[in-house]
């Protein structure tokens, strides 16, 4: 099912042929030269997905205010609709990460076809305990999973549970928690006690994961508890993960991180440790910005991906990483957002594919420092921009990404059906 029309796709990718064709011969040559294949490289990259979460084509904001987009996303399938333009234009994006209860549904087989009729999946669900919703009998002002209130935390895993089986319905197979537990205070909360009713809780929520699925264990250093939080960091992570059994591992949102972390020394230790779940891919200045993957540093994303494709090529044992975006659009039109970042986080994967890692582990052995620096760097620095055009193209996307996005006129077209929306929705997790 097209949402937007082959013969617009064809038409944006037209007048490209001729110089995509050229300048994908040109890095052919390049890459042929450094005896690395290229057809091999853009048919890994064709190979990778990355979800998309739906809270990420509504407009996002910040503590201080939310400026409404045009034809904001109404309801689930809204959101669905405006994945599939993503998806449609990129290939890179079939699987949807949604978030209970903002994607609450009455018909959830209703939904599942909507989506498989798009050529998508569920990815990963999320819950929400960090805000109160209407009705709700226990207020997580003080916590969720781990509140003093016994009720309050049975609360929460209730709903956690509910997450779990919209997600069979929907065909999911991971539960993502992340909880905004924490203090404000020195001395609010007792840190040994609170960690330990997060385990209670959490091992409640894991006895009621299927068979087959995974539990995602999502840290945050600060926000919206500002002094500490239950999961702060990779470690309690790993310990909760470790705690709970096999099926739980630790996924790493990018911006929930102290400045100047080494998160791809983080990636590595959870990779080794069996225990990597996957990503949310954001960027950041200065601390849990969500701004599109990439656009700040993009040679730490690389340096990620270069972890990741290491494992690969290791064949590390049980290495199955999530990947998904997470960010707030605040000041762009969502969907071009998320097809650049889906654009970015292919690019990086793709760049870490050409690092020679034959070469890279003699520099590392005989410790030559500067020649394992340069064939990092020699990856980072080639432009993959003609490889992910033709994959796409091959695939039937758009060579030009927002191009084509623009040319089809979605964005003027859902803005004439959808009602303007006034604040409220969307969240920064
Ligand atoms: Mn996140």
């Amino acid at each position: 099912m097209s949402i937007i029309s082959v013969d617009t796709i064809a038409a944006s990718n037209a007048p490209l042929l001729e110089q995509q064709k050229s300048d994908y011969a040109h890095l052919g040559g390049q890459l042929a030269r450094r005896g690395v294949d290229i057809d091999a490289i853009k048919a890994k990259v064709k190979q990778f997905a990355v979800a998309l979460p739906s809270w990420g084509v509504g407009t996002g904001g910040t503590r201080f205010a939310r400026f409404p987009g045009r034809g904001e996303p109404r309801h689930v399938f809204d959101k669905l609709q405006d994945c599939g333009v993503v998806h449609q234009l990129t290939r890179a994006t079939p699987g949807i990460s949604l978030h209970l209860p903002w994607d609450h549904c009455t018909d959830y087989s209703e939904l599942r076809g909507k989506a498989e009729a798009q050529g998508m999946y569920f990815d990963a669900m999320n819950s929400n305990t960090f805000s109160d919703q209407k009705d709700q009998a226990h207020s997580y002002k003080f916590g969720s999973l781990t509140h003093t209130d016994a009720s309050t935390r049975a609360q929460a895993v209730e709903h956690n549970i509910a997450v779990i089986e919209a997600g069979r319905q929907l065909g999911s197979n991971a539960l993502t928690v992340w909880i905004g537990d924490g203090s404000n205070f020195p001395g609010q909360q007792h840190f040994r006690r609170a960690f330990d009713r997060y385990i209670d809780s959490a091992s409640q929520i894991y006895k009621a994961l299927p068979d087959d699925w995974r539990m995602f264990l999502e840290h945050k250093i600060c926000e919206p508890a500002f002094y500490s939080t239950v999961i702060q960091d990779w470690g309690s992570s790993y310990l909760a993960a470790n705690a709970l059994g096999p099926k739980a591992q630790c996924l790493v949102d990018l911006g929930h991180h102290a400045p100047n972390v080494n998160i791809e020394l983080i990636v590595a230790r959870l990779i080794a440790a069996g225990k990597l779940a996957g990503f949310h891919f954001n960027d950041s200045k200065y601390g849990d910005d969500d701004l599109d993957a990439g656009s700040v540093a993009p040679y730490r994303l690389f340096l990620v991906f270069n972890e990741l494709v290491a494992a690969a090529h290791e064949g590390v044992t049980g290495f199955n990483p999530a990947y998904m975006l997470d960010q707030s659009h605040n000041v762009t039109d969502p969907i071009e957002s998320l097809m650049s970042s889906a654009a970015q986080v292919q690019r990086s994967y793709a760049q870490a594919l050409l690092v020679d890692r034959v070469a890279l582990d003699a520099a590392q052995d005989g410790n030559d420092v500067l020649v394992a620096a340069q064939l990092l760097k020699k990856g980072f620095e080639t432009d993959v921009t003609p490889l992910l055009q033709q994959a796409r193209l091959e695939e039937g996307g758009a060579i030009d990404l927002l191009g084509c996005y623009r040319a089809s006129g979605y964005r003027a077209k859902v803005a004439a059906e959808r009602p303007a929306s006034q604040g409220g929705g969307g969240g920064i997790v």
